[in-house]
C-alpha cells in the first residue's frame, strides 16, 4: 500500500517528536484529516473507493503511531533508568524515629507473654475503696501489714491502689472460676527515695481453678518460664516470705543479670536479683469473694525494676525524666 505517512512515523526518533508528527497527520489540519475533507469534490460513484482507501490508511497510521509510541517509551524508560541511579553513598538528611518507652516497652512484653498463654487483662478504678484494696485481700483493718503499705488517702476515706490486687477481688466478684488474669496498672505508694517513686507500674497475675488443681509447682514452672523470656537464660530461685494474701508465699530472685551471678555492687555482692513476690491464695480471700472449693496461685512484681535490670538502668529516676536524648537510647 502506498503510504508516504508510515515512513514519516518511523523516522521519529523520541515521543516529543512522534506527536508533532501525529498532529501533522491526524490533528484537525492533519494531512490525512484534509485527504478526508476531498471528500466533497469526488464523484458520488467514486465516493465509496475514496472513503474506504483512505479509512485503510488511517487505520495502518493509527495502529503504526501506537506500535512506534510504544518502542520509543520503552527507549525513554530505559534511558530513565540509566539516569536514575541511586548513589547509595551520598549522605541524607538524618530521620528521627521514635521509640517506645523502656516502661512501656516492658509493659507490653509482660502482657504479651501472658495473653499468649492465655490469661487475660483486666483492669479496675486507681482510686479504691478500703475493701477491695485491703479488707477482702486478708489485711482487715489495724492489720500490722497495712503499715507495709504507705497509702495515699483521699479526704472521703478512700485510697489511691497501692497495688493491682483489688483488680483481681473485682474480677473473681463478677466472673466465674476458672480464673486465668492479670492486672496491668499503675499504682501508689507514698515511699520517695533513690529506689522508690511514689506512683509506679505493676503487673500482678492471678489463676484460680477447682480445689486441688492449682499448685505450687504450677507456680513455679510458670514463674521459671516467664523470667527467662524475660531476662535470658538466668538462674531463678524461690525464697519463703510474707504476704497476707498468700499462704504459702515466695519472693522469687533471679541471678545477677549485672556479673552473672558472681557478685557486683547492684546485687549487693549476693549474686541474687529480687524481681517478684508469689504464693498461693490465702482461703481468707476466697471467702471475702465468695468463692468455695476453690484453689489458686498469684504473683506479682514491679515494671520499673524489671525495664531497668532489662535495660541495665542504673538510676531509677531516669525512667521519670523524659530526657528524650536518655529514652533515644532504648530504641
Ligand atoms: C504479690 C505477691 C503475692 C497477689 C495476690 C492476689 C490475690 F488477689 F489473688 F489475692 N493478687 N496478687 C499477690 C501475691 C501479689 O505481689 C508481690
Amino acid at each position: 500500500m502506498d503510504n508516504q505517512w508510515l515512513d514519516t512515523i518511523e523516522s521519529a526518533s523520541s515521543l516529543d517528536e512522534l506527536e508533532t508528527i501525529r498532529v501533522n497527520i491526524l490533528g484537525k489540519k492533519g494531512s490525512l484529516t484534509l485527504e478526508f475533507a476531498k471528500m466533497k469534490d469526488i464523484a458520488n460513484e467514486d465516493k465509496k473507493e475514496f472513503a474506504k482507501n483512505l479509512n485503510e490508511k488511517k487505520g495502518a497510521v493509527t495502529k503504526s503511531l501506537e506500535a512506534k509510541k510504544t518502542i520509543l517509551m520503552a527507549i525513554a524508560l530505559e534511558a530513565q533508568l540509566k539516569e536514575d541511579k541511586i548513589d547509595v553513598t551520598a549522605f541524607s538528611a538524618k530521620i528521627q524515629s521514635g521509640a517506645f518507652h523502656p516502661v512501656q516497652d516492658t509493659m507490653d512484653r509482660v502482657i504479651t507473654y501472658f495473653q499468649n498463654l492465655n490469661f487475660s487483662v483486666e483492669e479496675g478504678p486507681l482510686v479504691e475503696d478500703d475493701f477491695h484494696n485491703f479488707e477482702a485481700l486478708n489485711l482487715p483493718a489495724y492489720h500490722p501489714a497495712r503499715d507495709m503499705q504507705d497509702t495515699f488517702y483521699t479526704k472521703d476515706n478512700k485510697v489511691l491502689r497501692t497495688h493491682t490486687s483489688p483488680v483481681q477481688i473485682r474480677t473473681m466478684m463478677s466472673q466465674k472460676p476458672p480464673i486465668r488474669m492479670i492486672a496491668p496498672g499503675t499504682v501508689f505508694r507514698k515511699d520517695f527515695d533513690i529506689t522508690h517513686t511514689p506512683m509506679f507500674s505493676q503487673v500482678e497475675g492471678l489463676v484460680v481453678d477447682e480445689l486441688g488443681t492449682v499448685s505450687f509447682a504450677n507456680l513455679k514452672h510458670v514463674m521459671i518460664e516467664f523470667l527467662q523470656h524475660m531476662f535470658g537464660e538466668v538462674e531463678v530461685r524461690f525464697r519463703p516470705s510474707f504476704f497476707p494474701f498468700t499462704e504459702p508465699s515466695s519472693e522469687v530472685d533471679i541471678s545477677c543479670v549485672f556479673c552473672e551471678g558472681k557478685g557486683c555492687r547492684v546485687c549487693s555482692h549476693t549474686g541474687w536479683l529480687e524481681v517478684l513476690g508469689c504464693g498461693i491464695v490465702d482461703e481468707n480471700v476466697f471467702t471475702a469473694v465468695g468463692y468455695k472449693n476453690v484453689s489458686g496461685y498469684a504473683f506479682g512484681l514491679g515494671i520499673e525494676r524489671f525495664a531497668m535490670l532489662i535495660h541495665k538502668i542504673g538510676d531509677l529516676r531516669s525512667l521519670f525524666e523524659s530526657d528524650i536524648k536518655l529514652l533515644g537510647q532504648f530504641r
